[in-house]
């Protein structure tokens, strides 16, 4: 059992979308398009689909909170493709037909506008699909342009082992000359070295902001050089150059590493995927152990004013929570991300409990709408795919949208609260964090505060299976509040009593702050 206390008295909801474009903005929901929602039947999810499904997400109405409660939307490449995740691409000037229409793209953009939802696109551009027009003129010494391109990518002449740090990989109409590649072949490394290619990646950041794109998740933004600083430098100029189309512009960047690396960014990013917070969340919860946890005060707490970590629980990269998790588990850990500081990111299906575990295929189902996985808008997989089988999607498993909606103490139902306390305290959004030590086994707790605001949250998450006392006598903060609402069968005295993976989150505002 699960409880959550606050109180309504400081309910702060107005009608107004809450469309502030900056990084204390709200929640984030990453969306593989071609498996959430189809509109035309072809099995395939598009555009007009996650039009569709944008009051699920958010209905633009603060004061009706049946939807999720997220603020913006992270699409996974939506550019042509020749691979069924499209982290290569052949056209960034163009929708992945697939997916709709460049028109459908711009109504995506204004009907998310409308409902408070900032749209961020994917930006695949350490390197391009070896089918791209300029791979194939870079590669082919009788190709018109093969002059101007060559410099276009990265190559090295006559030993196919090449300079250390990169992967070299032979193509027959090069004969002697190899080109670097991000994982594998079909990924050819673009040359930063060359002036032109920053210029090119300019043009396609301007093209996309012009339609009204809000952010940008950058793909292996650390790949770009095998140098951080010259990594960093890049950034920054990338940065500068963006925030002079749009100042509101968040850029997101995929540094897959520790706190420590991620650092060495944050003159040159708005913010940075904190994989370490989900690595610390997994293992508090997976050993029930305080330890990892304690952590986060040291590392979540290391980088400088102004850049805010990215955070998350799962993404489209690492097995789904739901396949390591029970339902109370769950729990603790999407509160964990939604009570922390940072901007949280939620990846579809996350909010269902979906199951998935690597090969990638199979940790990107189509999304769960029906109890029986049959419904308007239910994405299949093409048989042409070999991922046409959906190994973890499972029919009246308790995990679709359809068995969550009306269920008071579902995961969804969970998710939706928790999103939408966070909206209605911006303590939970802005405040500092800090961790707190309670004195009890197996009790994690945190706190989150500001130097200005007079409103407080605590967070306190028995990550045991067995009840657990807490006295707050020693919160001294507690008992300043004009407000503090406890259930009554819930509190005894000073102490607040967490069942077997308890949630109390308690939201203090002292009396001078109730005008
Ligand atoms: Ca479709
Ligand atoms: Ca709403
Ligand atoms: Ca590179
Ligand atoms: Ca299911």
């Amino acid at each position: 059992m699960t409880f959550l206390i606050f109180s309504t008295l400081f309910f702060t909801a107005t009608y107004l979308p809450r469309y502030a474009p900056s990084i204390d903005t709200g929640v984030f929901y990453e969306i593989f398009v071609r498996a959430f929602y189809d509109s035309d039947g072809d099995g395939i999810g598009d555009f007009k689909g996650i039009v569709e499904k944008l009051d699920y997400l958010n209905n633009g109405n603060a004061f009706e909170d049946n939807d999720l409660g997220i603020s913006g939307i992270w699409l996974m490449p939506i550019f042509p493709s020749p691979s069924y995740h499209g982290y290569d691409v052949t056209d960034y000037y163009a929708v992945n037909s697939r997916y709709g229409t460049m028109r459908d793209f711009e109504t995506l953009i204004e009907e998310a506008h409308k409902r408070g939802i900032k749209i961020m696109i994917d930006l695949v551009i350490n390197h391009t699909s070896n089918q791209h027009p300029w791979f194939l003129n870079a590669s082919n010494p009788e190709a018109p342009k093969h002059e101007k391109y060559r410099d276009y990518y990265v190559w090295t002449t006559g030993d196919p082992d090449g300079p250390s740090g990169h992967k070299w990989n032979y193509i027959k109409s090069m004969k002697s000359s190899y080109y670097s590649s991000f994982k594998y072949k079909g990924m050819p490394d673009l040359n930063f070295d060359n002036p032109e290619v920053k210029e090119e990646i300019k043009k396609i950041a301007t093209f996309w902001l012009k339609k009204g794109v809000d952010g940008f998740r950058i793909d292996a933004a650390k790949h770009i050089f095998n140098d951080h600083s010259k990594n960093s430098e890049w950034w920054k100029e990338f940065m500068a150059y963006v925030k002079s189309i749009n100042p509101n512009v968040f850029v997101v960047g995929e540094i897959w590493d520790s706190n420590e690396l991620i650092d060495a960014y944050y003159t040159s990013l708005d913010s940075a995927f904190e994989f370490e917070f989900k690595d610390r969340v997994w293992q508090t919860v997976k050993f029930n152990s305080v330890t990892f946890w304690k952590q986060t005060d040291k590392k979540h707490n290391i980088f400088p004013e102004g850049f805010v970590p990215s955070i998350f629980v799962s993404n489209h990269d690492m097995d789904r929570p739901g396949s390591h998790f029970e339902k109370g588990a769950l729990k603790i850990l999407s509160t964990l991300l939604l009570t922390s500081s940072g901007v949280p990111f939620i990846y579809y299906g996350e909010e269902i409990g979906a199951k998935g575990r690597k090969p990638d295929e199979n940790i990107r189902e189509p999304m769960d709408w029906y109890a029986l996985m049959e419904g308007p808008g239910r994405v299949h997989w093409l048989d042409s795919y070999k991922y046409a089988f959906e190994r973890y999607n499972q029919k009246a498993d308790g995990i679709s949208v359809e068995e969550q909606d009306e269920d008071p103490n579902s995961l969804l139902n969970w998710y939706r609260k928790l999103i939408h306390l966070r909206e209605d305290y911006p303590i939970l959004k802005t405040g500092k964090m800090k961790i707190i030590d309670v004195e009890v086994e197996r009790v994690i707790a945190l706190k989150r505060y500001s130097d200005t605001a007079l409103e407080m949250a605590f967070v306190f998450v028995n990550i045991s299976k067995e009840v657990k006392k807490l006295d707050v006598s020693k919160f001294p903060e507690f008992f300043k509040a004009e407000y503090i609402s406890l259930p009554l069968g819930d509190q005894e005295g000073t102490n607040i009593i967490l069942p077997p993976f308890g949630i109390a989150i308690v939201i203090v505002r002292d009396s001078e702050g109730t005008d």
